[in-house]
Parts: structure tokens; C-alpha cells; sequence
């Protein structure tokens, strides 16, 4: 079975990752997790915290000489702001403490943590709630990200919005110009308006959402299962999708738009071009029946403004009871191109455990020759050469 954790508080030492059942023999280029992580960090309209990290990898075990052993992987990256004296001295996990926070973010976990944790001081449960914890996901996505490319499975993100700023309409993009754009736009003048809004925003102590898209390519059909309902690809990738801490809406193919859409114009018609079965739309976005169905997979993710505004939003001390603004804690203005790269990783941490039920393997090479064995069965299943005692 695949499965991870993650543990870490935002301002403690670091945070910790644990990766179990990726296969041996898959060698990692730890640059590229890096790199992965540095794009985690960018994005215009970031706060100061992206000035003191430089999220690094460093592995504690399962792998060795730069690959994979089977066993579990274990990774940490650390936090550089725990090294300032003042955090340390909030954080220190035997001598820390402080003055509590005590006027919930409305928006944030603050409140609902509190009274669930019985916590009297709101930065037990910011702590671990904030998406500091995220750069850790993107490390355990990185890996899946290797393991996936090496079956040849590429997962790719671009911002399509920020606030009321939206990209021209696409399901495929170069992803080149969403790497040089600070916004991870590929329309270079939605772009240019979108820094413009998040200026703004800044200025006016305020924050913004946006929307991008995630892509799948090289998923062979039948991933994911129609068996139960936990097991359908499409819930499988909403979940780990809405498992972040700013998405509040996915949508798959059409979305939302398919309850406006008559059958006639939401499906998929099957061709013939020569001998093989093709698709000329893929309203669907790659997922039927719980299963991929061979067509890129398109997925629409909706993520709100951070809740945490330097011009604050009425709340209360919970302590004194009496009206008082919300805390205010340092942060960003907007984490939408961040927000796609975190994206990224929990759609390939979705993914890995699915992939590996279907072809299984202990090592990358068993992955790979059930991987030919089962693409060379599709092929066969239907083809005209096998005769007719094919019922
Ligand atoms: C961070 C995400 C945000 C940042 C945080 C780092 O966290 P939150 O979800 O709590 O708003 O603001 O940085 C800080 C908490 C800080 O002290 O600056 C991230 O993605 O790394």
C-alpha cells in the first residue's frame, strides 16, 4: 500500500515527511526536488518568509547512493525562520510559549481549532493550519514525480485567474511561458493585469484568490476503479485537491457547467481514425466511470483569498470578549501560482497509490515491464488479427 505524512508546525524546527511504497531502483535527481521546491516559494505576490527560506531537501532514510531502497523514504526540510532567537523562544518544543493570539482569523482555522484542540492560544492551531506545511508536500510530490515520469505520467499547472482577472480560455498551454511568468500565467496580458491586482490588493491591505488548471498527460486508461466509491480516480484527485488549504472548488472536464449542458453536448463521441478509437472532445477531462479513459486529464481548482488581511476583518477577543480586529500575522498577499505548484504535488501523490495498485512492483523495472505488458493487452484486446473464436 502507498500512503505519506507529513508533520510540522510553520515556525517549528522543520518539517517531516515519511513516503512509503515507492519502489527501489528509482533514481532521484534531488536538484530537480529542489528546484520544485523553489517554485513553491515563487510567485508575485509572496511575504517576507519566502525571503528567509530556501526550502532544501535532506534525506533520512530510504534511499542510498541516490536511489530509492523500497523501504520507507524519510525527508525533512528544515525551517531557516526557527533559527531567529524570537521564534525560536515561541517554538522551542520543550521551552517555548509566549502571549497567546486570541482573535480568530475569520476564514482561518483559528476559531474551529481552538475550540476542537481546547486551545486558549490561537498559535497552537495556526501553527500546524497554515500552508508552511505544503513545502513538505512538494517534497513527497517531487519524488512521486519522478517515480510517474519514469512511466512516462507528466502532471503540468498554469493560473488561468487572480480576483477578477481571467486568462484566455485553454486546456493546454505551453508550459514554458507559465515557468518565465511571475503569475504562472500564460497569457501575458491577463498576467501583466493580474500583478497589477495583486498592487492593488496590497495596497488596499487586502487579498486575492484565483483559479488554475492542472494537467495530466500519459495516463493509460483504467487507472482508478469503478469498484467503490473511495476508489474513483476523479474523487481520489478532488479529495487530495480539496485536502489543501485554500481550495474550495475542483472541477473535472466540464465542471460545473455540465448541470447547464444537454447530453448531447457533455459526452465524449467515440471515432474510428484507421484502426484506433479516438475522441474528438474531452468534455469528460480524461475521467469516466471513476477510471481514466486515456485523454489527458484537465481539472479547474478554485482557491480563496488567504484569510490572513493586514487591513483586518472584524473578530473578537476570545479572552476579553470584546470586539477586536483579527490578528494579524505575517503573510502574503496572494498564493496562486504557489498554490498550483502545491497543486501539482497532491495530484502526484493522488496518483501514485492508484498507478501502483494497477501495475504493482517492488522495484521501478517490475513497475515498468507490468506497465508494456499491460499497454501491449489493451492493444490486442480489440484488434481485427485476433480471429474469431474472440467472442
Ligand atoms: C507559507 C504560507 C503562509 C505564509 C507562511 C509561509 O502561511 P499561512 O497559511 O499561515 O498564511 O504566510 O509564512 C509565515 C507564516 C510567516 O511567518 O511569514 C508557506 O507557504 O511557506
Amino acid at each position: 500500500m502507498f500512503t505519506y505524512l507529513t508533520a510540522g508546525e510553520s515556525h517549528g524546527p522543520a518539517l517531516v515527511g515519511i513516503l512509503d511504497g515507492i519502489p527501489a531502483h528509482l533514481r532521484l535527481d534531488i536538484a530537480a526536488i529542489d528546484e520544485t521546491l523553489a517554485r513553491r516559494q515563487g510567485g508575485y505576490g509572496r511575504g517576507a518568509r519566502m525571503k528567509i527560506e530556501h526550502d532544501q531537501v535532506e534525506f533520512l532514510a530510504g534511499v542510498r547512493g541516490g536511489e530509492t531502497l523500497g523501504s520507507p523514504i524519510a525527508a525533512v526540510v528544515r525551517n531557516r525562520d526557527y533559527l531567529t532567537p524570537k521564534v525560536r523562544a515561541l517554538m522551542d518544543p520543550i521551552s517555548g510559549g509566549g502571549d497567546p493570539l486570541t482573535n480568530p482569523r475569520p476564514g482561518h482555522a483559528d476559531y474551529a481549532g481552538a475550540l476542537k484542540y481546547r486551545q486558549r492560544d490561537l498559535r497552537n492551531v495556526l501553527e500546524r493550519a497554515s500552508a508552511r506545511e505544503t513545502a513538505m508536500r512538494v517534497c513527497l510530490g517531487a519524488i512521486c514525480a519522478q517515480f510517474l515520469e519514469a512511466l512516462g505520467i507528466v502532471t503540468r499547472s498554469c493560473v488561468v485567474r487572480i480576483g477578477g482577472v481571467e486568462a484566455a480560455c485553454l486546456d493546454d498551454w505551453n508550459q514554458a511561458d507559465v515557468e518565465a511568468s511571475d503569475v504562472r500565467c500564460p497569457d501575458r496580458e491577463a498576467a501583466m493585469r493580474m500583478i497589477e491586482g495583486i498592487d492593488e490588493a496590497k495596497s488596499a491591505g487586502d487579498t486575492l484568490g484565483g483559479q488554475f488548471l492542472i494537467r495530466i498527460d500519459g495516463l493509460p486508461v483504467g487507472v482508478g476503479s469503478n469498484r467503490q466509491p473511495a476508489q474513483r480516480l476523479d474523487g481520489v484527485l478532488a479529495g487530495a485537491l480539496m485536502g489543501m488549504q485554500t481550495v474550495r472548488a475542483v472541477e473535472i472536464g466540464l465542471g460545473i457547467e455540465v448541470g447547464a449542458t444537454p447530453g448531447s453536448q457533455a459526452h465524449d463521441a467515440f471515432a474510428l481514425d484507421g484502426d484506433s478509437v479516438v475522441r474528438r472532445s474531452n468534455r469528460a477531462g480524461g475521467i469516466e466511470g471513476g477510471m481514466s479513459n486515456g485523454e489527458p486529464i484537465v481539472v479547474r481548482v478554485s482557491v480563496k483569498p488567504i484569510p490572513t488581511l493586514m487591513k483586518a476583518l472584524p473578530s473578537v477577543n476570545l479572552h476579553e470578549k470584546t470586539d477586536a480586529p483579527a490578528t494579524i500575522v505575517r503573510s502574503d498577499v496572494c498564493v496562486v501560482p504557489a498554490a498550483a505548484i502545491v497543486a501539482e504535488a497532491m495530484v502526484r501523490l493522488a496518483l501514485t497509490g492508484p498507478v501502483l495498485e494497477k501495475y504493482g512492483g517492488d522495484s521501478l523495472e517490475e513497475t515498468l515491464d507490468n506497465l508494456a505488458r499491460s499497454t501491449q493487452a489493451s492493444a490486442a484486446l480489440f484488434s481485427r488479427n485476433l480471429g474469431t473464436n474472440v467472442k
